[in-house]
């Protein structure tokens, strides 16, 4: 075949006119219907293939350079995606909006009643999934040669709903309409084995090279979307594997006898590996389920990668100047010892050099602090569903070891605490110990939680191999979190900047620190804020019924339902204000409104209950005509991608009070701050450097650093002792211990109260004080219009470090070595 063919060539034209009648023939040809009788689904998805046509053709040449540039790609391995909705995206992207909006006009249909079908791949359950998609579009908006591989779950993150004030998990069957946005890929379908047995390799007797005879094969089978690139040709993709039946799973025998449905019992469990995500975000479920989950995530991609490596490339010596796994978190960490089993099994490479190899290819990133996030698995289980790969791992142990104890001669504790075997009653392997050993690199995700990671979870290692650790700040999008989000505050930012240039270069948003002193600037400013926030006391109307006054102060808490995140103390906040307010009803209050989201893990008694409690609030001060007058709370249901879209920009105050040297970094603290939002917050994660870079002046600090409470841990903390000395506090305990908030049932939230009298393991209480007091502070200076707007403006003027752009630079730069490939138009 001629070099001609092979060319991709331009299939769609490039202007309004091509526009339109590649939408009415994908209408009549793809849905096999016209204009006269087309459904609102039809509309959707007509409009989604013909967006999604202009992308193919970038991506068609954007695989054709990277083929002809053979560069070092990045390979970013995840558990987790939160995507959020595409067709808004896709049209920024392809710059087609401009010709949708007149089209659309015209045929009688909005681009708003479209979008109502668009439905979020809610593949992740918080910030890691959703880093992972702003990385991704950062990687493309850079150029960088990229894929993401993750798991097509039938079922996401479930849906959320309330029912008397309680949560609700409903399946997320995002899929049931076809999703438009995928392409199947089935020629590129890959066999991964579980459970069997191994033997000797007769080519290596005695060696290390051995055979494994897995006892069941299930089929990966890929599907791939696209990522474009903001401002740039490159199209990346992300491919997504769903399990699938091998054909020998189908029981002919028993199907022959009248078992019908035992003759597909081996074809449910092997499609069970990708139904459903497990929900839990920050603890490990630890199920049999979960880890097949991950192993066939690491087995289906490292294939793919392979596969991809060969077609420009021959041998293994060049394999890890090609290749560069990014490990997110220690989900898919197996691919350590899966790299090396492909190397020295199947492909006969001697161990020492697979190591060196395996070595150079992978690096980790750390998502955080807690100890029960830390994944183990129980030696036993791995012994049964991938034995070989337990050997593997005790091989890598053993050469680890003798490292250590030739490092540390005499030391017995240092190999006991470093080793990838947790020892015990049930011996378990330490994902996160084999991410470091097999690593060239590992990160945290916020320069505390780097400096707490090489202090504390990871401090034996860290003086080992120093050079392995660096820090690389999370990032957000500024493309979704603001130029889609918050179009208004877009327009106004562009004005005032002279041009978009912004939106690849966050930085250059210093250039509004000089409008900050302009009254009519700062008018304009409130007039979007104002704006934002009608849009979402509708939205917010629509959801719960609850009508709220856009002049409001609009306090937002939105993120998952976590004890260290601390709604509990917000909550206390809530009913000091409803105390307040009750025990002096013509006192004058700022008008707040505060807005909670947030899922709890389906498992986690304890936040469920706590959200039972927020509804209950919410509940007894939106009917009581004298609290309703100053405050309002609401909790709409199932916070996603989506609804974040809508509550960012209509921010006044971004909650962002965990308790410190617990949240690893926070990226909704990041979008908040970059849309005006001013934070209140503790100085843990990224608080810190937002803080650092808004100025002390413009962010409300409160309570405990980390050294602090981890010295008031350590000294015996009683929050008894709390309740006892503040009034206030006293009196918000007791309005929950009273029934209050539950028609007079005192049983009705006392696990509650129980957990903050007696255990408050996060010390809500020790900082439910400074709290308090800081939010008087925030009341002292939102009165003061003008000068808040300043600080709202210089939040947004200062964030442009935060952008994922940077932080995948500082990737590209410190961790994978890899550089741009331009894409020709
Ligand atoms: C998650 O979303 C995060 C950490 C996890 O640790 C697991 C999940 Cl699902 C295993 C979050 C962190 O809590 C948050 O601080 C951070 O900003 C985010 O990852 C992205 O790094």
């Amino acid at each position: 075949m001629t070099e001609a063919r092979h060319r991709p060539r331009r299939t769609v034209g490039d202007s309004l006119e091509d526009f339109e009648r590649d939408l009415i023939s994908n209408l009549y040809y793809q849905r096999g219907t016209t204009i006269e009788s087309a459904s609102g689904p039809d509309g959707y998805h007509t409009l989604a293939v013909t967006v999604r046509d202009r992308l193919v053709d970038r991506y068609a040449r954007t695989a054709a350079a990277h083929y002809a540039a053979n560069p070092r790609f990045v390979y970013y391995l995840s558990a987790e995606y939160l995507l959020g909705r595409q067709l808004r995206q896709n049209l920024l992207y392809t710059d087609t909006e401009r010709w949708v909006r007149p089209i659309a006009e015209d045929l009688g249909v909005s681009l708003e009643a479209l979008e109502v079908y668009d439905v979020e791949p809610g593949l992740g359950n918080g910030g890691l999934g959703r880093l992972a998609a702003c990385l991704l579009d950062s990687l493309a908006t850079l150029d960088i040669p990229a894929v993401g591989y993750g798991i097509r779950y039938e079922f996401g993150i479930f849906k959320q709903t309330f029912r008397d004030g309680r949560q609700v998990e409903r399946p997320d069957d995002w899929t049931f309409y076809g999703n438009p946005w995928e392409f199947p890929a089935p020629d590129d379908r890959q066999l991964v084995g579980f459970y069997g047995a191994t033997q000797p390799d007769p080519r290596d007797p005695g060696g290390l090279r051995r055979v494994w005879v897995p006892g069941e094969t299930v089929r990966g089978e890929p599907r791939h979307m696209l990522v474009p690139g903001y401002g740039t040709q490159t199209v990346n993709i992300i491919r997504l594997w769903q399990a699938r039946a091998s054909r020998e799973s189908f029981d002919l025998a028993r199907f022959g006898v009248g078992q019908y449905v035992e003759a597909v019992d081996d074809i449910v469990r092997a499609e069970n590996i990708s139904k459903v995500l497990y929900p839990d975000d920050s603890t490990e479920p630890g199920r049999e389920l979960r880890l097949k989950q991950q192993y066939f995530l690491v087995a289906c991609s490292l294939r793919d990668i392979i596969r991809r490596y060969r077609l420009r490339n021959s041998g293994w010596e060049h394999f890890a100047d090609k290749v560069v796994i990014q490990l997110n978190d220690t989900h898919p960490v197996m691919a350590v010892t899966e790299l090396m089993r492909l190397l020295v099994d199947e492909h006969g490479v001697g161990w020492d050099e697979a190591w060196d190899i395996t070595r150079r290819t992978f690096n980790y990133t750390c998502h955080t602090l807690l100890p029960e996030a830390l994944e183990t698995w129980p030696v036993r289980l791995l012994e049964r569903l991938l034995p070989r790969h337990m050997e593997i791992i005790y091989a890598i142990n053993h050469f680890f070891l003798e490292e250590v104890r030739a490092a540390y001669p005499g030391d017995t504790d240092m190999p006991r605490r470093m080793s990838i075997i947790q020892e015990g009653d049930e011996r378990r392997v330490r994902m996160a110990h084999l991410a470091v050993i097999g690593s060239t690199a590992v990160n945290g995700v916020a320069e505390l939680q780097t400096k707490l990671l090489a202090e504390t979870t990871l401090h034996d290692f860290a003086v080992l191999w120093p050079e392995r650790f660096h820090n690389v700040t999370n990032g957000v999008t500024p493309r979704r979190f603001l130029r889609m989000a918050n179009p208004r505050l877009s327009e106004l930012i562009t004005g005032a900047l002279g041009d978009e240039g912004w939106l690849t270069d966050l930085e250059r948003l210093h250039g509004l620190g000089t409008h900050a002193d302009d009254p009519d600037f700062r008018a304009a400013w409130r007039a979007v804020k104002r704006q934002n926030k009608g849009d979402l006391a509708a939205a917010v109307e629509r959801a719960t019924g609850v009508l709220i006054d856009p002049d409001a102060l609009a306090d937002v808490m939105i993120k998952r339902f976590h004890e260290y995140k601390r709604q509990q103390l917000k909550l206390l906040h809530v009913i000091t204000m409803m105390n307040r307010i009750r025990a002096d009803p013509q006192a004058t209050y700022v008008p707040r409104t505060v807005l909670f989201g947030g899922k709890a893990a389906p498992g986690y008694l304890a936040m469920k209950q706590l959200i039972e409690l927020v509804n209950a609030v919410a509940g007894v001060v939106n009917t009581d005509p004298v609290l309703a007058r100053h405050l309002r709370v609401v909790f709409p249901p199932d916070y996603n991608v989506t609804k974040a879209q809508f509550v960012i920009p209509a921010a006044d105050l971004s909650e962002q009070i965990s308790l410190a040297g617990k949240e690893a970094s926070g990226t909704g603290n990041m979008k908040l701050a970059l849309n005006g939002a001013l934070t209140i917050g503790t100085l843990d994660g990224a608080n810190i450097e937002i803080r650092d870079r808004v100025g002390a002046d413009n962010f409300f600090l409160f309570g405990m650093d980390a050294q602090a409470a981890a010295d008031l841990r350590r000294s015996g903390y009683s929050p008894r002792a709390y309740y006892e000395a503040d009034f206030e506090l006293r009196l918000a305990v007791d309005t929950i211990a009273s029934g209050a908030f539950a028609k007079g049932d005192r049983d009705a939230f006392a696990p509650v109260v129980d957990a903050m009298l007696h255990r408050d393991e996060y010390m809500a209480l020790a900082d439910y004080r400074a709290y308090v007091d800081c939010q008087d502070t925030v009341e002292q200076a939102w009165l003061d219009t003008e000068r808040w707007t300043r600080m709202s403006i210089l939040n947004t003027a200062r964030c442009g470090f935060f952008s994922s752009d940077r932080t995948v630079r500082e990737y590209c730069e410190r961790i994978w070595k890899v550089d741009p490939v331009r894409v020709n138009p």
